[in-house]
C-alpha cells in the first residue's frame, strides 16, 4: 500500500517559497508562472478538524494537473537527487551488448528494494536522450516526489529503444527503419528487465513496475502495454507517435503494428491500475494522433486517462507533465 500523500502546511509553504526562488530561469523553456501553479494547490488544504490531531495539512488531490507544479520540478537545496549512470546488458534479442542509463536514488542501498520506471525516448534517441537533457527535470521530479512522500524512492531506467541486431541499421521515417522500435518489446521483456531485476535491488511485479515514454517511446509504451498488461501496473504515454494503427502522416506511411479494432486489452486481461495518454495542445510533430489513440481506446473499451496539456508543444513541458501525473497517480 502506498503511503498517503500528506505534508504539513508549513513545510509546504516553506518548500513552495524556496521553489519560487529556485529557478528554472535561463532555460530555453519556461513552464508556467509559479503563482498559477501554486494557487492550484489550494484545493488540497484541509482544516484541523478534518485532519484530527494533525496540524493543518496539505494533501495533493488525485486530479490530473496539466503542468508539473513548479514545486516538484524545482531544484531544492535540502533534497539529495540521484545521478544517472550507464550500464550494459547482453541482449539475446539483438545478439549484442546494449546500453541503458539508470537513475538510482541518492541513498540507493542493497538493503532496500525499489520500484522501477522504464522510460522510453523519442525517435533518433538513445539511452542518453533523457539522462543528458537537464531540462526534463526527471531527477528533480522523481527526487522531490519521493522526498515529500508521494512515492517511494524509485529507480528510473532509460533504455536504448532501437532494438536491432544489425549494428549498421539506423532509424528513419520508413517501415524498415522503424521496425527495431517495434521489436523493443522483446528486448525489454526478455533481456533488459531480467538484467535490471538481477543486477539491482528492485521490487518486481506489476505493482512495482512502471512504463512511460515520449513520442516514439509513447507509441511503444501503448503497444507494449496492450500486449503485456500483466507486467506494468502504472503507465503513461506522452505525446505518442503515429503508427500503432495504419495511417499516413507528413513523415511516412505507417503499416500499423495492430489494427484499430485491436487497440484494446485482450479479453480477461489484467489491465494497468493507471494508464495515462496525454499530449500538448500545440504539438507540432504528432498533432492529434494521441487524441485519436484515446478515441480508439475509448471506442474499444480500454480504460485510460486522457488529458491535454494546454500550450505544450512536442517538448519537455509535455514530458514533465506526464511524468509528474504518472507518479502522482501512483501515490494514491
Ligand atoms: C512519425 C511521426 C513522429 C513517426 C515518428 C514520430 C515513425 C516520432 C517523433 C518523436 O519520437 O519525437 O510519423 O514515424
Amino acid at each position: 500500500m502506498k503511503k498517503k500523500s500528506i505534508c504539513v502546511l508549513m513545510a509546504f509553504l516553506i518548500t513552495a517559497l524556496s521553489a519560487c526562488g529556485a529557478s528554472t530561469q535561463g532555460e530555453s523553456e519556461m513552464v508556467t508562472s509559479s503563482s498559477e501553479d501554486l494557487s492550484s494547490f489550494a484545493t488540497g488544504i484541509k482544516t484541523e478538524e478534518e485532519e484530527g490531531a494533525e496540524a493543518t495539512a496539505f494533501v495533493l488531490d488525485d486530479e490530473i494537473k496539466e503542468r508539473c507544479p513548479v514545486i516538484f520540478e524545482a531544484t531544492r537545496g535540502n533534497v539529495s537527487y540521484g545521478e544517472f549512470t550507464h550500464g550494459t546488458y547482453y541482449s539475446d534479442t539483438c545478439k549484442m551488448e546494449r546500453g541503458y542509463s539508470i537513475l538510482l536514488p541518492a541513498d540507493y542501498s542493497k538493503d532496500k528494494k525499489y520500484p522501477v520506471l522504464y522510460l522510453l525516448h523519442g525517435i533518433f534517441g538513445d539511452e542518453y536522450s533523457f539522462s543528458q537533457d537537464k531540462s526534463n527535470k526527471i531527477r528533480e521530479i522523481v527526487g522531490n516526489m519521493a522526498y515529500d512522500g508521494y512515492i517511494d524512492e524509485t529507480i528510473v531506467v532509460c533504455p536504448n529503444m532501437y532494438a536491432t541486431s544489425d549494428p549498421d541499421q539506423k532509424p528513419g521515417f520508413d517501415s524498415k527503419s522503424v521496425l527495431p522500435y517495434d521489436n523493443f518489446i522483446n528486448d525489454l521483456v526478455n533481456d533488459l528487465m531480467p538484467h535490471i531485476e538481477s543486477e539491482y535491488s528492485v521490487l518486481t511485479g506489476r505493482e512495482n513496475t512502471y512504463l512511460a515514454g515520449f513520442s516514439m517511446g509513447g507509441r511503444e509504451t501503448i503497444y507494449i502495454t496492450l500486449q503485456r498488461p500483466e507486467l506494468f501496473g502504472y503507465v503513461c504515454a506522452i505525446s505518442p507517435a503515429p503508427g500503432i494503427v495504419p495511417t499516413q502522416d507528413k513523415f511516412m506511411t505507417h503499416e500499423g503494428q495492430i489494427q484499430e479494432d485491436e487497440m484494446k486489452f485482450a479479453e480477461g486481461a489484467i489491465e494497468p491500475n493507471v494508464f495515462i495518454v496525454c499530449c500538448g495542445t500545440r504539438d507540432s510533430v504528432v498533432g492529434t494522433y494521441p487524441k485519436q489513440y484515446h478515441e480508439l481506446l475509448d471506442a474499444n473499451g480500454a480504460d485510460h486517462i486522457w488529458y491535454e496539456i494546454t500550450g505544450a508543444d512536442h517538448d519537455n513541458n509535455a514530458i514533465k507533465s506526464g511524468l509528474f501525473n504518472l507518479l502522482n497517480q501512483i501515490s494514491f
